[in-house]
């Protein structure tokens, strides 16, 4: 193993240790009564959740603050920062340096569309915060982005493996409305909680809502429970 390999395994060990239960109790895991509708999700979940519509790939909305900055690969950095051991910056070279994952996952927009099965490739949350290591009194992370927005998450749910960095669908560099070159994905709560054109993850010792949590958007954000506001 490399350096940075030993570096990110002992990191995921640690963070496993502290949140692997707390992940496996979420309501996106564990709701005996889920809404919606289909055949079940890769966690027993519908693959529809109420009232949703399915959209076909080409028909993805854009839906953002309405100004998308435009960041070239180059210029694109990554800071980790807050409650962390180790903070820290990324370029586009070091974020492809780390382990990249590949993940079909479902996007769930709460005004009702969901699009389904979209091929990801990005970098796991985890392993980012496995490098920075979050203190044992951090709770949730803000995730900040280069047009102003925020979006809270609590660790149990942020540090889930299919957490992702994206930065291409389908083999191709993210297109910059789907907040190219690299934006979060959070599949298993209403996309809102993955934050385009991603700049900052900040840890935090206590929660703090984000852009949509503090103008009324539900702050546990469960598509099968049907959270939408408040
Ligand atoms: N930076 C940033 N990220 C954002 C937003 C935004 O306004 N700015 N909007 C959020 C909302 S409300 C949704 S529904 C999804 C939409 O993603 P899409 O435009 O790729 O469909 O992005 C989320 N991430
Ligand atoms: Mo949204």
């Amino acid at each position: 193993m490399t350096d940075l390999e030993q570096r990110i395994a002992a990191g995921l060990a640690e963070l496993r240790a502290r949140w692997a239960d707390r992940m496996a109790a979420t309501p996106a895991r564990t709701d005996p009564a889920p809404q919606g509708e289909g055949p079940t999700n890769r966690h027993g979940m519908p693959r529809e959740p109420p009232g949703q519509n399915v959209l076909a790939h080409h028909e993805w909305p854009i839906l953002d603050l309405g100004q998308t900055p435009d960041v070239a690969p180059e210029r694109w950095r990554l800071t980790i920062d807050g409650a962390v051991a180790a903070p820290l910056a990324l370029s586009w070279a070091e974020l492809h340096a780390l382990p990249q994952v590949d993940d079909e996952q479902d996007f769930h927009c709460v005004t009702g569309w969901s699009i389904l099965d979209l091929a990801f490739r990005g970098v796991r949350l985890e392993t980012l915060a496995a490098l920075a290591r979050p203190l044992p009194e951090a709770t949730h992370v803000m995730c900040h982005a280069a047009d102003g927005y925020s979006t809270n998450l609590p660790l149990e749910e942020a540090l889930k493996p299919d957490v992702l960095l994206v930065h291409q669908l389908g083999g191709r560099p993210l297109a910059v409305e789907h907040g190219g070159p690299v934006r979060m994905v959070v599949p298993e709560l209403w996309a809102w909680k993955g934050a385009k054109w991603i700049t900052r993850l900040e840890f935090l010792t206590q929660d703090r809502r984000g852009y949509w949590e503090i103008r009324g958007y539900s702050n546990t954000a469960h598509p099968w429970r049907d959270d939408r506001m408040w």
